[in-house]
This record gives structure tokens, C-alpha cells and sequence, in this order.
């Protein structure tokens, strides 16, 4: 019932971004277009807040409960393990990934909480091995214009220099790894933002169908 040949595999897609940067917003924009599209798509974030583990990060993002800092970065990990072959399978069975938020995030917040030995490099090392996405879409935002947008809410990250930090060391990330890349200015309206998503989805889509293979 699908328009998606059996023999071609599913694309894996993420989204990432700054705070209010509209990942969210966008995630689910761009799930609405490939099923118009007539394809088969799954629709992940990150963290799930929905399972154990996930809870635990829920509740420790709330202040409801404290853990040592590297504790917290492999739990955010093991979230995305628990479901690391899910994702696998779904690609294999010819369905697209959308996922909001994956190990970018988990390497960037962790380190820019500036903890000895909690380097990018340390938090680097528990993501190696899991899906490797087909495209990231960076969406990027100024700190005044996310003010705009409702500003830092009560969560534990949510602080001016975290969120600075964060800023430096994403930026770091998106020019050591232009191939994973797609930078979007996600200032614009969200019907912009949307386009300019679709475009460098296609071209991935593409890439794809014409026998790209899933990236180790
Ligand atoms: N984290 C996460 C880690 O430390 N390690 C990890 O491994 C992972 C995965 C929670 C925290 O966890 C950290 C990072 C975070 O600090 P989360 O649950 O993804 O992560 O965070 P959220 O709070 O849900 O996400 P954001 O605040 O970053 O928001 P989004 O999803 O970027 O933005 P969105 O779509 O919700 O939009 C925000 C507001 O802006 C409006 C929307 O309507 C909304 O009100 N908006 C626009 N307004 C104007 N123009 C546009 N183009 C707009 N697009 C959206
Ligand atoms: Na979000």
C-alpha cells in the first residue's frame, strides 16, 4: 500500500538545533510532508521521556532529583540505545527516521557543562555504534531571537551560559562534520523554515534512492 519500493531503505533524518529553535515544530511538519508524499515514516525524540530511563531524565531535567553528571550523560545515551535497533529495522523495512534531537545534543550538553574529564570526546564514546543519520538539519537561531520565543524556561539546561556554551561547541560540531550538515537559518517564518527543510531533505531522499548506504 506504500509507494516505496520494498528494495529501497528507509532514510534516516534528524533535526537539531539550538533552544527554541522550532525542532519540535518542524519534526512534525516534515512527518506530515513525506506521508503526503506517500511514504512510510517514524517519529522519534530525544530524550523519550516515556520509558524508565527516560523518566529518569525527565524527572532529573525538572530539578525533581539529582545525579552526578556523568551518570546523566549515559543515561540520555542509553535512551537512544534502547531503541537504537528499532530504528535499524525501520530503515531496513523501507521507513524513514525522523528524529528530534539525537547523539548531537547528547555530545554538545553534556560537555558544555564544562566538568573535568567530561570532554566532547569522553561523551562522544557511547554513541559510537549507533545509527548514523542520512542528514542532520542544524537549525540555528540567535539568542535574541529565541528570547522572542518564549525565552529559558524552568528546566535544568535552560540557564544563560549553559546556553552559551552550548552555542560554541554546537558550532564546533557543524564545521568538524560538514558532510552530516544542513544549516538552516530557523529565524525565518516556519513556512520558510519548512521549505528550506524539504529541500535538503530531497536532495538526501535522492542520494538514497540512488543506493546510498546507511553510514557506520
Ligand atoms: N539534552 C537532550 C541533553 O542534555 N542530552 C541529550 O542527549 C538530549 C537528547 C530537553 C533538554 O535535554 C537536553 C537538551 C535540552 O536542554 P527537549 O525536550 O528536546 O530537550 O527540549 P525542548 O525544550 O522540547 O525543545 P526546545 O526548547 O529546544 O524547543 P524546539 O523544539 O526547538 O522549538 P519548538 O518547535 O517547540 O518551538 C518553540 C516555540 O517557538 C515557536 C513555537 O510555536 C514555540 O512556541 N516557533 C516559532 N516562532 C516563530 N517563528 C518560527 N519559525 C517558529 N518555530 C517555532
Ligand atoms: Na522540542
Amino acid at each position: 500500500s506504500s509507494d516505496v519500493p520494498q528494495s529501497v531503505r528507509g532514510t534516516l533524518i534528524v533535526v537539531e538545533g539550538l533552544d527554541k529553535a522550532g525542532k519540535s515544530t518542524q519534526c512534525a511538519r516534515l512527518v506530515e510532508n513525506l506521508q503526503k508524499r506517500g511514504r512510510k515514516v517514524h517519529h522519534l525524540r530525544f530524550p523519550d521521556r516515556t520509558t524508565p530511563i527516560g523518566k529518569m531524565i525527565n524527572s532529573y531535567l525538572k530539578g525533581e532529583s539529582q545525579l552526578d553528571d556523568h551518570a546523566i550523560h549515559l543515561l540520555f545515551s542509553a535512551n537512544r540505545w534502547e531503541v537504537a535497533s528499532n530504528v535499524r529495522s525501520a530503515i531496513n523495512a523501507g521507513i524513514d527516521v525522523v528524529i528530534d534531537r539525537y547523539y548531537y545534543s547528547g555530545v554538545v550538553y553534556s560537555a558544555a557543562k564544562d566538568i573535568p574529564n567530561l570532554t566532547v570526546e569522553w561523551a562522544s564514546w557511547p554513541e559510537i555504534g549507533l545509527p548514523r543519520c542520512d542528514i542532520c538539519l542544524f537549525l540555528s537561531i540567535s539568542t535574541e531571537e529565541a528570547g522572542k520565543r518564549g525565552g529559558y524556561g524552568s528546566e535544568k539546561y535552560e540557564l544563560r551560559e549553559m546556553q552559551d556554551r552550548v552555542r560554541t561547541l554546537f558550532g564546533e560540531l557543524v564545521n568538524n562534520n560538514q558532510e552530516d550538515f544542513v544549516v538552516i537559518d530557523a529565524g525565518k517564518t516556519a513556512e520558510e523554515v519548512e521549505n528550506c527543510i524539504l529541500e535538503g531533505v530531497s536532495a538526501c531522499l535522492q542520494r538514497v534512492s540512488d543506493g546510498a548506504t546507511l553510514r557506520e
